[in-house]
């Protein structure tokens, strides 16, 4: 049976997800996921993520869901074709893509979501964003980004001189936000804006970006 990926194109997660395995030329079925009838909230997808939460990838009846665990399995599991998304034939470079992968999750993720629920979530729950917290996001962004503009002066990309999973992991928020005037937190930073023209311009996260069809 080929692969699933259950999700909605627009939506950030399942767009990380598309990104490895476009990455890896991976052969997939997409299968869209309802949210605005509760689709996820069903038992027929509640048995492939109990949580009730996009995206899950399913292979050969085995469900897994967190996307970043998914763009895990990808990398591992197609390790010899497209892009090597975890620098499988060396140790100390892997650690770094993990170093990265979790840099992403733990503090960068955590400053950007709240930018990109308020500008691009909320609306779609017919609420309006809540400015404040979005500008505390953004103070919050940019410092997190200082980091990465230092790092990013003797680095490439995040984990080192070679594209990687944590450079996918970065690009869904980051391309949402980029269509926001808040984008001047990446563009104020000249290393970290040249790491985002890079990695943009790769044609398997062009591709994602084209079904990221939200708007602020
Ligand atoms: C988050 C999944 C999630 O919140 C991951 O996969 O990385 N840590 C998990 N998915 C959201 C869409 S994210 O664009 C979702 O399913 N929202 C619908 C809902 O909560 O009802």
């Amino acid at each position: 049976m080929a692969l699933k990926l259950y999700g909605v194109s627009f939506s950030t997660c399942t767009a990380s997800a598309f990104g490895a395995l476009y990455e890896k030329g991976v052969d997939f079925e997409f299968v869209p996921v309802n949210l605005s009838v509760g689709e996820h909230k069903q038992p027929e997808f509640l048995a492939k993520n109990p949580f009730g939460v996009i995206p899950v990838l399913e292979d050969d009846g085995v469900n897994f869901f967190e996307s970043r665990a998914i763009n895990h399995y990808v990398a591992h599991k197609y390790k010899d074709q497209g892009t090597d998304l975890i620098r499988h034939k060396n140790v100390k470079e892997a650690g770094l893509v993990g170093v990265w992968v979790e840099v992403e999750s733990q503090t960068f993720n955590p400053a950007i979501s709240p930018i990109i629920y308020q500008l691009y979530v909320n609306p779609l729950h017919g609420e309006t964003a809540d400015h404040s917290v979005v500008e505390a996001a953004v103070e919050k962004l940019g410092k997190v980004l200082d980091v990465y503009e230092a790092h990013l002066a003797t680095s490439k990309y995040l984990a080192g001189d070679f594209f990687s999973m944590a450079d996918v992991n970065h690009f869904a928020y980051t391309n949402y936000l980029m269509k926001t005037p808040h984008a001047t937190v990446v563009n104020s930073r000249p290393h970290v804006k040249a790491w985002w023209e890079d990695i943009s311009s790769r044609p398997a996260l062009k591709k994602v970006a084209d079904g990221m069809t939200l708007s602020v």
